[in-house]
């Protein structure tokens, strides 16, 4: 099969990291990484927009996209597009995001959901979609049946975090010289624990996957260090948690030294985890651990507690991991919460307290109810915005400042605590940062210093929204247009079916009309015959009834007329003899008269 993994663009309203870190699409390697059988290949839409020329050029089978919840609607505009371009490859979502709120990709533009991690589901599901085999015995995916999101069961989380495939970096050579991660160039990344045990109520890591953490052996974690590349001089472990078990950190850094891995190194880790084990910090700081990004939360202890980041958390530990951190020349990326529901008063006294502890990197984040975690059940009724304002910079809950003043207050936190410039340049001077990569550094400390960059982003936030939703909207009607069109084939064949039974009918029918037909011209032939006949033997009946009285009749008639012809003649002979005899008078009388008289004529 030919797959194409496509990394989404980075939303373009995210304000804060994007600029800083451009990290490889750990995620999508690994994923190829699980299907070794197949021709895949990666697009990294954050260095490459063009989709539409990859899916060309590739002809892909299937199309698979990841996205954390800021980047939901670049995901759907993937799905969109690759059903618009390449309507028979099928199209499969995995990551952050769907996994806990699948309902955005439960749309005709997907074909298949991976839940959670992909090690055992993705080939499971790519061999099932080729042999076309029942998709309904594959766990953790979720498949499209008769136009409805059908959700498998869960699949247990892989238990050997060994058998997590390498990580396929060939694929995305091509770009690696557009990949950076804060001030340094050519970074690589690297996996080497998975979960958590620790229940943040805004944290969705321990959800995703599962309460536990898993962990690759010291041996396979230094394995994959090593096949990194000579001219890679840092790296970063992905890890929520690298220090979970202080034993194996102290091994794998022991290994380091051993094998002369000489490079620096970025973690994520608790504070709580370090104050257990301050030799063990030092020994990794030795191996290289050049900076820590580590969830310090708040500097007051009530909110650490509403946090519920454990027993072991409070604010006195975070001022001895600082410490530890200070001591051993390792960087500190902080990281504190900010509440929507802050006042001015509560940004001064954070302030004042990072200020104070000389945390060298900052990251303040705006408390955020991401999809599966305790936050977003609590306020999920109050969220506004849609999910690209997801990047932890815009507040996605009512603040209780007005919002001009709620993100005056945010930058300004960036403003006052924010290393200066010649504090940098000492870094510099002291080889713990690059000058190299002091450029980006400075144009996200300008964007995140700058109120309007918060709020300026609303008119381009709005304008991607519109035509997210535009696009939407588009694929929607393009959608009906197919159903339209399936439903017009469908009816026209209907319509075709009936009207070739109506034809059969019709001749059926004209079939018995001609039976009947002739059965009743034939009747009616021989009723008419019988009608005839008596029609015949009642008009001679009629004549023989009119016959007598008429021939009476006529007899009468010539007896009267006899006897008028009689009286007629007889006065016409009595007329004849009167004439004659008064004619014999006057002639009588003329021949008198001659006599006399000489005669007249
Ligand atoms: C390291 C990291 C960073 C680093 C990256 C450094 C580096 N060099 O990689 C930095 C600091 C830059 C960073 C930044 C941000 N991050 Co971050 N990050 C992580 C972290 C800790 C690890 C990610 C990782 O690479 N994991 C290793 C890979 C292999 O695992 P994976 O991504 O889970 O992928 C597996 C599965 O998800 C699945 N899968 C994933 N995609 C796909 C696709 C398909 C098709 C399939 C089949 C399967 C599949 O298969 C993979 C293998 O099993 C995660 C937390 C975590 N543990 O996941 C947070 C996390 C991903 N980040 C998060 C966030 C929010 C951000 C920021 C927005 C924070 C910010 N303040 O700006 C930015 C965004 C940056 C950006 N996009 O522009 C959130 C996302 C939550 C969400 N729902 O949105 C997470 C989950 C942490 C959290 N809960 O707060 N991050
Ligand atoms: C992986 S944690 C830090 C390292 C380590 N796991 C710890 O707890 O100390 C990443 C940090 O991102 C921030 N963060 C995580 N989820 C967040 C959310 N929902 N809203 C805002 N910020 C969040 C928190 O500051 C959190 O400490
Ligand atoms: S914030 Fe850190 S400790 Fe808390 S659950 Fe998330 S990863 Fe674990």
């Amino acid at each position: 099969m030919r797959i194409l993994l496509v990394q989404p663009d980075s939303n373009k309203t995210c304000i804060g990291f994007k600029r800083l870190a451009r990290p490889e699409p750990l995620a999508l390697e690994t994923v190829a990484g699980t299907v070794p059988d197949h021709d895949v290949r990666i697009l990294d839409m954050r260095c490459d927009p063009d989709l539409e020329g990859a899916l060309l050029d590739f002809q892909p089978d299937m199309v698979g996209t990841t996205g954390y919840t800021a980047e939901v609607p670049h995901a759907q505009e993937i799905c969109r597009t690759v059903r618009r371009v390449m309507p028979d490859a099928k199209v499969v979502v995995g990551g952050h995001h769907v996994s806990m709120s699948p309902s955005e990709f439960d749309s005709d533009d997907v074909d298949y959901i991976v839940f959670g991690e992909a090690e055992l589901t993705f080939p499971h599901l790519v061999q099932t979609v080729e042999s076309g085999g029942d998709l309904a015995v594959v766990p953790g995916i979720g498949y499209r049946d008769g136009g409805r999101l059908r959700v498998n069961p869960d699949r247990p989380p892989l238990k050997d975090l060994d058998k997590v495939p390498w990580p396929r970096r060939d694929l995305v050579a091509h770009y690696r010289q557009d990949y950076f991660f804060r001030f340094w160039d050519n970074v690589y990344s690297i996996e080497t624990t998975r979960g958590c045990p620790f229940r943040c109520n805004f944290c969705s890591v321990w959800r995703f996957f599962g309460g536990k953490v898993r962990f690759k052996s010291p041996e396979r974690v230094v394995a994959e260090m090593e096949a990194l590349p000579e001219d890679c001089e840092y790296f970063c472990i992905v890890d929520d948690n690298f220090l979970a078990s202080m034993p194996r950190t102290r091994r794998i850094v022991q290994l380091m030294q051993e094998r002369g891995i000489k490079k620096k190194f970025w973690i994520q880790g608790r504070a709580d985890a370090m104050v257990k084990d301050p030799e063990g910090i030092a020994m990794a700081a030795r191996a290289g651990l050049s900076t820590v990004l580590m969830g310090l939360e708040a500097y007051r202890e009530e909110e650490l507690e509403h946090f519920n980041k454990g027993k072991h958390a409070s604010v006195a530990v975070n001022d001895q991991a600082i410490e530890i951190m200070h001591a051993n020349g390792i960087d500190i990326w902080g990281a504190f919460l900010v509440d929507p529901n802050w006042e001015e008063r509560d940004f001064e006294g954070l302030i004042e307290y990072v200020r104070r502890k000389r945390i060298q990197f900052l990251q303040f984040t705006i408390l955020t109810p991401l999809p599966g975690t305790q936050l977003y059940e609590e306020t999920k009724h109050l969220i506004k915005g849609g999910w690209e304002k997801f990047d932890f910079f815009h507040s996605v809950l009512p603040t209780k400042l007005p919002p001009e003043k709620f993100y005056e207050q945010m930058a300004n936190l960036y403003r006052e605590t924010v290393m200066s410039f010649s504090q940098m340049k000492e870094m510099i001077r002291q080889g713990r940062i690059p000058r190299r990569g002091l450029q980006r550094a400075k144009a996200m400390l300008a964007q995140v210093t700058d109120p309007a960059s918060y709020l300026d982003n609303i008119q381009d936030d709005l304008r991607e929204r519109i035509q997210a939703k535009l696009g939407e909207l588009q694929s929607s009607v393009e959608r009906l247009q197919a159903d339209v069109e399936g439903v017009q084939i469908e009816l026209s064949a209907r319509l075709q079916l009936h009207l070739d039974e109506a034809r059969q009918l019709i001749e059926q029918l004209q079939g018995d009309v001609w039976a009947l037909h002739a059965e009743l011209s034939s009747r009616w032939q021989a009723e008419l015959k019988g009608l005839q006949a008596q029609v015949e033997s009642l008009q001679q009946e009629t004549a023989q009834r009119l016959r007598s009285p008429l021939e009476g009749l006529q007899s009468e008639v010539r007896e009267a007329m006899g006897v008028r012809v009689e009286r007629l003649r007889a006065d016409l002979q009595s007329l004849r003899t009167e004439v004659s005899v008064r004619l014999q008078q006057q002639l009588d009388i003329l021949q008198g008269r001659q006599s006399n008289q000489p005669m007249v004529p």
